[in-house]
């Protein structure tokens, strides 16, 4: 079912002229009214009325993370504070967060795009939804809340944490959908287990998983573990939060931006070229309908593919394809690319492996050295040395052959990394 038939099934013309149209606006706007883009815009040597077609939009300068810090906190703000309704926030691992201000109409677009990300992933009115994503700064909560009642569910405000809770409350309440990160998920299953609680027997039907990189494999598991059809929603506070974009429940191969408020490019992260339609780049993204704090070209630093065939649920929004991880947590061993994600697809494919890693990363000397750190199931932590040894030489041997990397495998007890209630540490790197 489609939440909303005539933006989502827009023939490509259509959505290309509306995209065109309010890009002009957007350009306008900006430099009117953020002096930021008013300095780029003419450093560039380009006026917003330069913008006669889509491809113009190449010739825009980009903005960065930096930029966004460099403003701190509401110095890209397109409208006086008191237009701005709501103030979040991304948690930033280092100095200060990056702040985003969204006025009404943000908020009601925002709550439109979630709700049809809903419903392309199979829930509607009548569905309780069991939203674990964090309340609070953090873009994931509120997102998906306003979302959930737009579209006119029952939304059970959980928040993160509380895991024992979450599963009393999933069970007494009868919660049909789940929304949290991928990681936490597999968290909620681990504890279902030691408490006796059959998970796979509740009546969630549909989790919507997002945040944060996650592979195939890790989506069977999931979908193993609890019975349900695992979606990928992808979103950054920067340019809205949760809701930029989703896989259909119809395909689940791709995930449609929906292009009627966002235009996507995918660059060369070195260059800055916009590359061939359907190569594997960085996306950049300029919102086309934010009033709070539109970004023009913002650089994402996220990996994927832009994919344009139509799909077989009938929108017409283009697809990205699952992201590989970010440019900025791709690791360089020794000279060679390496994203957790790919190291992942290896480990959950091996028998007796638990779906909890680590990757440690130090530098011996010149030398990058790359420890991955894998938990086992009970039953092959007590196996005798030798099949621990053969486990570990499979796993090392795989990921050689995927990757071109050498690497020490590490074989821990069941429960010894670090849970995550949000999005999971995959990467320690001690190298700097
Ligand atoms: O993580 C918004 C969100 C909340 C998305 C809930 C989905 C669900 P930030 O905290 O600003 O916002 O982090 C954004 O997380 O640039 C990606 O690197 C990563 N990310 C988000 N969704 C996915 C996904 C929220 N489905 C950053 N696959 C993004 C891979 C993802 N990475």
């Amino acid at each position: 079912m489609i939440w909303n038939d005539e933006f989502e099934t827009l023939p490509r013309e259509a959505i290309e002229s509306l995209q065109l149209k309010r890009l002009q606006q957007t350009a306008e706007r900006v430099y009117a009214t953020v002096p930021f883009y008013r300095e780029s815009f003419d450093k560039a040597g380009i006026k917003p009325n330069d913008i006669k077609t889509l491809d113009d939009l190449q010739r825009l300068p980009f903005t960065l993370k930096q930029d966004m810090r460099d403003n701190y906190p509401y110095g890209l703000f397109a409208v006086p504070l008191e237009q701005i309704v709501r103030i979040h926030a991304s948690s930033g691992t280092t100095g200060k967060p990056t702040v985003v201000g969204y006025t009404k109409r943000d908020i009601a677009t925002w709550s439109e795009l979630m709700a049809r990300s809903f419903m392309a992933a199979g829930a509607h009115k009548g569905d309780v939804i069991h939203n674990a994503y964090g309340y609070g700064l953090f873009t994931g909560g509120l997102g998906a809340h306003y979302g959930a009642e737009k579209l006119g569910a029952s939304v059970i405000p959980m928040s993160g944490g509380n895991s024992k809770k979450q599963l009393m409350i999933m069970q007494d309440f009868g919660s049909t959908v789940l929304t949290c990160t991928p990681s936490y998920s597999l968290f909620l299953a681990e504890i279902a287990a030691e408490e006796g609680i059959d998970i796979r027997g509740l009546k969630l039907k549909v989790g919507i998983f997002g945040a944060e990189p996650w592979s195939e494999t890790m989506r069977n598991e999931i979908e193993e573990k609890l019975n349900l059809k695992a979606i990928d929603i992808y979103g950054l506070s920067e340019i809205l939060g949760p809701g930029v974009g989703i896989e259909c429940v119809e395909a689940q191969n791709g995930l449609h931006i929906w292009e009627d408020h966002f235009i996507p490019e995918i660059i060369d992260p070195e260059t800055g070229d916009v590359l061939p339609a359907g190569e594997k780049g960085e996306l950049v993204i300029t919102t086309i309908t934010k009033e709070g704090i539109p970004l023009i070209r913002y650089r994402t630093r996220d990996i994927t593919r832009l994919i344009k065939e139509p799909c077989i649920c009938g929108r017409t929004h283009a697809r990205l394809e699952r992201l590989s991880g970010r440019s900025d947590d791709m690791l360089i061993i020794r000279g060679v690319n390496v994203f957790p994600s790919q190291i992942e697809s290896v480990l959950f494919n091996i028998e007796g492996v638990e779906p909890h890693y680590q990757l440690i990363v130090e530098r011996d000397g010149n030398l990058d050295t790359l420890e991955v750190q894998v938990e086992v199931n009970e039953q092959t932590f007590s196996d005798e040395i030798k099949v621990l040894q053969g486990l570990s030489s499979q796993i090392r041997k795989e990921i050689k052959d995927l990757l071109g990397v050498t690497c020490q495998v590490r074989l821990v007890e069941p429960k010894s990394i670090a849970r995550s209630e949000g999005k999971a540490q995959r990467v320690i790197d001690n190298r700097q």
